[in-house]
Order: C-alpha cells, then sequence, then structure tokens
C-alpha cells in the first residue's frame, strides 16, 4: 500500500538538499526575503493552499538531487540559486514555487533499493505514515508529486528546476501516466544525446532518460534535439536506432534562430502537435556562457539563440512543461556560477506560458 500525498512531506524552497545539515539555513539566507519564517517552518501545513491558489499558467517544483548525474556533481545547487535570481528578477513567480522534493543523496531510484534501505530511508522520510511501497527515492518522489499535482491542479503545467538531467526521466513517467503527450512534440536543448540505455547498468540516470522518454512517445520524430555536438556515435546512429531527430549545433550555427524555429513548428503541427514539453540542458548552450555544470562543452549556441527558438516555438504551441537542468552553481569560481544561472534566466524567461 503506498501511502499519498507527497505533498505531505515537501519541503520548503532550498530544504530539500538533505545534506550534511538540513540546507535550511542556506535557503533562509537566499529565500529569506520572498518567504517569511513562517513559511519556511511551515511549508507542509500551508502547502495545500498554495496549491489550491494555483491557476496557470506553470507551477516552480525544486529538485535537488544530483545522483543521478556522474561527472562532476553539484546540480543539488542548482534550484537554490536559480530561485535566488528567478524570484529577485520576477517576484511575481514566488506564489507559483510549491517547494522542493525532499533528496536524500545517496538515492536516486527505488528499483536500486533493497527493502530495508527502502524501509529505513522510508522511515526517515515519511515518519509514522510509512508504508510498505511509499517511495522514498527522489526520482520517484518527484514522479508521484507530479501525478498528484496534475489530479490536484487543472490544466498543470510544471516549470521543474533540476537537479542533473535525470531529473526529466522522472517527469516523462508522470507525463506518460497522465496521457499528456499524445499530441506532444518534445525539444531536448543539449550537448549530448542522453540515449545510453545503461550506464553500468544504471537504467535511470543522465545519460539514459531520452532513451527511456523515446519509448513513451507515440511517435518518436516529435522528439527533436538541439545543439548536439559531444557523441561518440554519428546523427544517422541515433536517428536510426531511436527514431528521433537531432540537430548538431554545427548545422544550427549559421541559422537564424527566428527562421528555424518557424520551420520547426511548421513540421511539428504538421505531424498533429499541438503541445510542447521542453527541456533544458543548461550544457546545450555554449559553456562560455555555462561553465558551471558537468559537462560544459564549447562549438554551442548562445543564451540569445536558444532564447529565440524557445520564444518563437512557445508562442505557437502551447507549453505544457519545461524543466532547467544540469545547472551547478558551485562548479567553478562564483562568478561562474553567477553567470551560468543568468543564462538560465534568460531562457526560462523567453518561455511563454499562454
Ligand atoms: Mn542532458
Amino acid at each position: 500500500m503506498t501511502v499519498f500525498p507527497v505533498s505531505k512531506i515537501v519541503r520548503s524552497p532550498g530544504s530539500g538538499l538533505l545534506s550534511f545539515t538540513t540546507g535550511s539555513g542556506k535557503a533562509k539566507r537566499f529565500l529569506g526575503e520572498w518567504f517569511d519564517g513562517s513559511a519556511m517552518k511551515d511549508w507542509q501545513t500551508q502547502l495545500p493552499d498554495r496549491i489550491k491558489a494555483q491557476q496557470g499558467p506553470f507551477s516552480i517544483i525544486g529538485f535537488p538531487s544530483d545522483c543521478g548525474g556522474g561527472i562532476c556533481r553539484g546540480t543539488a545547487h542548482g534550484p537554490l540559486h536559480l530561485r535566488k535570481k528567478l524570484y529577485e528578477d520576477h517576484p511575481e513567480w514566488v506564489t507559483r514555487d510549491l517547494g522542493d522534493i525532499p533528496c536524500i543523496p545517496h538515492l536516486l531510484h527505488d528499483v536500486m533499493l533493497s527493502d530495508r534501505q527502502r524501509e529505513l530511508s522510508g522511515k526517515a522520510l515519511w515518519n509514522d505514515s510509512f508504508e510498505a511501497g511509499s517511495p522514498v527515492s527522489p526520482l520517484n518522489l518527484l514522479e508521484e508529486f507530479l501525478v498528484e499535482l496534475y489530479r490536484t491542479i487543472s490544466d498543470f503545467r510544471p516549470l521543474v528546476l533540476g537537479g542533473d538531467h535525470s531529473t526529466a526521466g522522472a517527469i516523462f513517467e508522470a507525463l506518460h501516466r497522465e496521457g499528456r503527450l499524445k499530441n506532444c512534440a518534445v525539444l531536448q536543448f543539449d550537448a549530448h544525446t542522453d540515449l545510453l540505455e545503461s550506464r553500468f547498468g544504471v537504467e535511470n540516470c543522465f545519460a539514459t532518460w531520452t532513451a527511456n522518454a523515446i519509448k513513451r512517445m507515440p511517435d518518436p520524430k516529435r522528439f527533436v534535439q538541439i545543439g548536439i555536438r559531444a557523441s561518440g556515435f554519428p546523427k544517422q546512429h541515433w536517428e536510426s536506432k531511436f527514431g528521433l531527430r537531432q540537430h548538431w549545433a554545427e548545422d544550427l550555427l549559421s541559422l537564424d534562430p527566428a527562421k528555424y524555429a518557424a520551420e520547426l513548428v511548421a513540421d511539428l503541427k504538421a505531424r498533429g502537435c499541438d503541445c510542447l514539453y521542453i527541456s533544458n540542458d543548461i550544457d546545450g548552450t555554449d559553456k562560455q556562457y555555462a561553465p558551471s555544470t558537468g559537462t560544459p562543452e564549447g562549438g554551442g549556441m548562445t543564451p540569445d539563440w536558444v532564447a529565440k527558438v524557445i520564444e518563437v516555438c512557445t508562442s505557437e504551441l502551447k507549453l505544457i512543461g519545461a524543466d532547467m537542468v544540469e545547472v551547478a552553481p558551485v562548479i567553478g569560481s562564483p562568478a561562474d556560477g553567477e553567470l551560468t544561472v543568468a543564462t538560465a534566466t534568460r531562457i526560462l524567461e523567453a518561455h511563454q506560458w499562454h
């Protein structure tokens, strides 16, 4: 029997990173201006009202997990740093924030856990309300929380702040379970294909999530990867193996982004799409603008190029959800971190929610 709702254990913004402390001290320093002491302390009590108050166009969820990465860790700090900048620039977004998924940093997915570990971590998270079968790992908690919100908020549209790119795998499972992928196109901005079927035997991580997500698409050609440039195999290999489409950075850099996006939208509409999900891996953008990430790559697009494509596509197709992942503000210098967060913010501001 599974214990729900997950909203019972969701933490205040910035407090979901269960590291050497609860993380709440740093959260207070960063976000105290927007969330007062009572909001931080009584988040779980206040959350049902916050959920009830959500009325389009989107809701923010923090997912401070980097256990699904594998190169340099640090994306667990992404949501807190992203929120600080987003709320400075857009204080009206604060009421959209539904808090953080509590992330035990050693856990990733429940399929990896013994019954004993699941019970021990389950009791730590759920206290007395733990029952066998309750989700305990970050990816499972995110998936179940999203499903809960789909069933509570009409026209629920998540903006999930990750986290490494395994984040998107959990979102896709929720989209699939709720039947949201039927007429949906997907854009993935990324330097990498994320198309391994497993990595060292791990089937749910930053490198495998797209291979899993593609299986959920009614037509894989509605899934378009944009900005690929670091791959052990050529484009033809991936396109013929998985049926998705890839637009590599080397072919995009000389294109006008508005014209490229207009053609992309026309193509997706011709394939029956009327809505869109966008997965934003910050390493899709050139490393000059996004140095604080696990695998920065040169030869990528500028933030303005990416933002223009997103602006045009989301003006034409209804945006049903988005994520911003792989932002690791603790990698590199503080200036690198700030630059990367500013780039992510620029890209998120381009999303049109209508
Ligand atoms: Mn990725």
